[in-house]
């Protein structure tokens, strides 16, 4: 028996041969389907490579869905669910993070919100990709709903060692998170310290909102870097289309 990859995981892995990827997150509590068509738009056009949609509060339901509908209609960007909890799924994405919160103190996030989704995931048909979201600090608003321990950010191997277990567990990918809008992103000891345990891609994300962030998250061993509040809250979508273009750039930039 074979397990079976599906096609935007595939789609991830065979990009991933070539360059690093850029995935822009949106959360349907900060943005309007009018406002996620435009961002979804644009990042098509400068070379994002996915778009993610979820938060940790009041990503749900018809607001979801409406925000999901509106990217799919409106751009050919594979659209991957980042869901807070088994409430942040919509039938009308590709795929999404099936994730473990490994570093919390509460089951709930690490297998009953997982156990309460999966038959609606399979109802849905949507591609569940498996993957280990590690909190470090300051984990901002899903490291305090998540009941996280969030990891020190001057103990780069605390972070490997739970990388790597989540790796030896059959997670696929691994997230490193500093939390949405968190003052710093995931320190660079701290990303090469993990990227060089692990054999599966690495994310990164919380905190990178300019083209240098981005290309030294990407230096320190990100696979694939993930921004939101930089572009959401921009203000405007001219001031949006500057900053995303810099942070593609950033990425890309690097080579793999
Ligand atoms: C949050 O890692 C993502 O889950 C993105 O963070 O909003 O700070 O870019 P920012």
């Amino acid at each position: 028996m074979r397990i079976k990859i599906g096609k935007v995981e595939s789609y991830i892995y065979e990009k991933l041969e070539k360059e690093k990827l850029h995935f822009v997150l949106l959360d349907p509590d900060d943005v309007s389907p009018e406002v996620a068509a435009e961002l979804a738009k644009m990042s098509e056009e400068l070379g994002v490579d996915a778009i993610m949609v979820g938060g940790s509060t009041g990503a749900e339901g018809e607001i979801l869905d409406n925000v999901v509908k509106s990217i799919k209609e409106n751009s050919n960007l594979p659209v991957i669910l980042f869901p807070g909890s088994h409430g942040g799924l919509s039938k009308y994405a590709d795929a999404l993070f099936f994730m473990s919160l490994l570093n919390s103190t509460n089951p709930f996030f690490i297998t009953g919100a997982q156990a309460l989704g999966a038959f609606r995931v399979k109802q849905y048909k949507l591609e569940p990709i498996p993957m280990a979201y590690l909190i470090v600090e300051p984990g901002e608003a899903v490291g305090w709903v998540g009941d996280a321990k969030p990891i020190p950010r001057h103990k780069p191997k605390i972070a490997a060692a739970y990388a790597l277990a989540g790796q030896y567990m059959g997670m696929r990918l691994i997230y490193l998170e500093a939390g949405s809008g968190a003052p710093k992103h995931v320190p660079n000891e701290m990303i090469k310290a993990v990227k060089s345990v692990l054999d599966v891609p690495l994310i990164v994300g919380g905190g990178i909102r300019t083209y240098q962030d981005a290309r030294e998250v990407a230096q320190s061993g990100a696979d694939i870097v993930v921004t939101g509040t930089a572009v959401e809250k921009a203000g405007s979508l001219e001031k949006a289309q500057k900053i995303l273009e810099n942070l593609v750039k950033g990425v890309k930039e690097v080579k793999p």
